[in-house]
C-alpha cells in the first residue's frame, strides 16, 4: 500500500509538460516535501537505454514493439524508481505515464485500446496516479514551441517529432478523450497560456490533492 502522492503530467510535445514538472518539484521541495521527480521514456538506467532507442528517428520501428518497448520501461521505471518512491512517502512526480501510451499508441498509432489498458495494467503493476494534470494546446501552438527551441540545436528531429500533423491531432484528442472519460483523476489546463499561469494553476491543483490527503 503505498503511502506517497503520484501525479502525472501529460500532453502533446511542446505543450509544456518538463518545464512544468520541473517547477512543480522545486515549489514542492522548497516547502521540504520529499519530492521525486522522473519520466517516461526514461527515469532508470534501463529506461534511459530505451528512450534512446524509442526516440531515435533511424530506428524502424515496427508499431507492436514500440507499444512492447514503452512497456518494458514502464515496468522497470515502476518497480524501480515510482514504487519505492512512494512507499517511502514521496511526491512523485512524471513526466508522462500510461495515458501516454493509449494517446500516442492508441489513439496515434490505433492499437486497440482495450487490449492496451491490459497491458498498461500489467506494466504499472496497478499504480495509478492520484492526479493527471493534461497539459491542453492546439498542436501548431506545441510544435512551433518545440521547433523555436530546436532552433540552433543541431540535432535531427527525432522518431515523433517527425510525425505528420495529422498524427499529432489523433494524439491530442486521445488526451481529451481520456480526460473526458475519467474526470476524477485528470484535469486539463489550458497551456496556451503564459508559463507563470500555468504554473499557478498546476500548483493549485496540487495543493487542493496534498489538502485532501492532510499532506
Ligand atoms: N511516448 C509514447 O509514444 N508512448 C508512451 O507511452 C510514452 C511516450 C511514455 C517522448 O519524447 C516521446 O515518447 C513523446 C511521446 C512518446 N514524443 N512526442 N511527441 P520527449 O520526452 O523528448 O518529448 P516530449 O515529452 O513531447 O517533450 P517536449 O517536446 O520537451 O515537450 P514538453 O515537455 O511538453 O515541453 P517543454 O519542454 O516544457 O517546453 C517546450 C518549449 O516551450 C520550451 O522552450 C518552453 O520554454 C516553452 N514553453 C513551455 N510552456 C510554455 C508556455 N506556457 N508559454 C510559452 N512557452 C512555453
Amino acid at each position: 500500500m503505498s503511502r506517497g502522492v503520484f501525479i502525472t503530467i501529460e500532453g502533446i510535445e511542446g505543450s509544456g509538460k518538463s518545464t512544468q514538472a520541473r517547477l512543480l518539484a522545486e515549489a514542492l521541495r522548497a516547502e521540504g516535501r520529499q519530492v521525486t521527480l522522473t519520466r517516461e521514456p526514461g527515469g532508470t538506467r534501463v529506461g534511459e537505454a530505451i528512450r534512446a532507442l524509442f526516440l531515435d528517428p533511424a530506428t524502424a520501428l515496427d508499431p507492436v514493439a514500440e507499444v512492447m518497448l514503452v512497456l518494458a520501461d514502464r515496468a522497470q521505471h515502476v518497480r524501480e524508481k515510482l514504487a519505492p518512491a512512494l512507499a517511502a512517502g514521496a511526491v512523485a512526480i512524471s513526466d508522462r505515464y500510461g495515458d501516454s501510451t493509449v494517446a500516442y499508441q492508441g489513439y496515434g498509432r490505433g492499437f486497440d485500446l482495450k487490449l492496451l489498458g491490459e497491458l498498461n495494467r500489467l506494466a504499472s503493476s496497478g499504480i495509478a496516479p492520484d492526479l493527471t494534470i493534461l497539459l491542453d494546446c492546439p498542436v501548431e501552438t506545441g510544435l512551433s514551441r518545440t521547433r523555436e527551441r530546436a532552433k540552433g540545436a543541431l540535432r535531427e528531429p527525432d522518431r515523433f517529432e517527425g510525425e505528420t500533423l495529422e498524427f499529432h491531432r489523433r494524439v491530442r484528442e486521445g488526451f481529451r478523450m481520456i480526460a473526458a472519460a475519467e474526470p476524477g483523476r485528470v484535469t486539463v489546463v489550458d497551456s496556451t497560456a503564459s508559463l507563470e499561469s500555468v504554473q499557478r494553476e498546476v500548483r493549485r491543483l496540487v495543493e487542493e490533492l496534498l489538502s485532501r490527503r492532510c499532506l
